[in-house]
């Protein structure tokens, strides 16, 4: 309708959206999915709540454009975005655009470069986001990941993994060794869908011919993005230092989360708050910060515990909503596919979150 939209939000699914308007006009705000320095941060950017500076970051979108009949927009997972169809631009009646998900190609570098942040939200929290790259950020190594992080172990299994698949002798890894390792033969090929989240729920409904193309498209999709995922060099081919490197960071974040999820059963807010407090401080100290004694994470975090650590009230809220987002609770997120949430939306609030 005219008048309507949605309010800012990021959207609850882990895969890239695609947004096609057929008819009328809507204009769109949209701005990077912000930066969490620590679990007492955790943000899940549900409809509205980033206006009225009411979280630890503000509403200030990177650029504005309008969509149009034909036209689509495009955006990966945890980009912020508000859309309003301007009365003035169009008339009082209804107008239709539609959004779907893509499950291919997955976006392995966004993931790599955000996995800090989304794990700290609702993509790490309470979706299946992080859960749904592990096979790529562990090369399908099992197990080993929430321990406290051990760059040495990292490098040992980096040298293990690349010495086993590596079939040409240049001491990395490129896609067709992948391939060969994890893509040939019937049981790795099973378990490759499986671990890599390719058993989609449309996938049954498909005749056998198809589930055939598309088991085979799965298995170069992964081959290809986990190189991705850990060439952080682009020059196609996965070094023990990039796999070293991206096996520790996934342990760093994979600890991180288990610390905090270990909590969880602790009831008093007072005790909760100070152990997560003390948790984050070691985890940007150690992992975060190259040089702690000016750290500007570990400052934000200071001033976050100085200005709630006073409050019983904030320390009970800061406790509840962390759990919720971990209990997968957290009823803030749109549960309608982008649909017009924010329906007959006066211009004047629009214009009041404008600031
Ligand atoms: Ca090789
Ligand atoms: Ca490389
Ligand atoms: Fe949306």
């Amino acid at each position: 309708m005219a008048g309507g939209g949605t309010f800012t939000h990021a959207d609850a699914y882990c895969e890239s959206t695609i947004s096609m308007q057929f008819r009328g006009t809507k204009r769109w705000r949209i701005q990077a999915f912000p930066e969490i320095r620590h679990y007492l941060n955790a943000s899940s950017f549900g409809d509205e709540q980033i206006y009225g500076e009411q979280q630890h970051v503000s509403w200030m979108p990177e650029t504005e454009f309008t969509v149009g009949p034909g036209q689509c927009f495009i955006f990966p997972t945890g980009y912020l975005h508000e859309t309003f169809v301007d009365p003035k631009s169009n008339d009082a009646e209804c107008y239709t655009a539609s959004t779907f998900q893509f499950n291919h190609p997955r976006q392995v570098n966004l993931y790599r470069s955000f996995s800090s942040r989304f794990s700290m939200s609702h993509y790490g929290m309470s979706e299946p986001c992080l859960k749904n790259i592990e096979s790529y950020a562990t090369l399908m190594s099992k197990g080993r990941f929430e321990g406290k992080p051990d760059e040495s172990r990292a490098r040992a299994e980096a040298e293990r993994l690349v010495k086993l698949m590596d079939r040409n002798g240049d001491g990395q890894l490129n896609k067709d060794e992948l391939y060969g390792h994890f893509a040939t033969g019937e049981k790795q090929r099973q378990e490759l869908m499986e671990r890599g989240r390719f058993k989609y729920s449309w996938f049954r409904q498909q005749t056998p011919e198809r589930q055939a193309e598309l088991e085979e498209e799965s298995m170069n999709v992964w081959s290809e993005d986990a190189v991705q995922y850990h060439d952080l060099g682009r020059d196609k081919l996965v070094s023990v230092d990039e796999l070293t490197y991206g096996l520790f960071h996934w342990n760093v974040i994979q600890y991180r989360a288990s610390t905090m999820r270990s909590h969880a059963e602790i009831q008093s807010p007072k005790k909760w708050a100070k152990k997560a407090l003390k948790a984050e401080q070691d985890m940007l100290a150690k992992f975060y910060c190259a040089d702690p004694a000016a750290c500007p994470a570990l400052d934000e975090l200071k001033r976050f515990a100085d200005a709630t650590l006073q409050s019983k009230p904030a320390m009970a809220a800061l406790q509840s909503k962390v759990l919720r987002m971990m209990e997968s609770e957290d009823l803030s997120m749109p549960t309608s596919r982008d649909s017009n949430h924010r329906s007959q939306l006066s211009t004047t609030k629009q214009q009041q979150t404008k600031k």
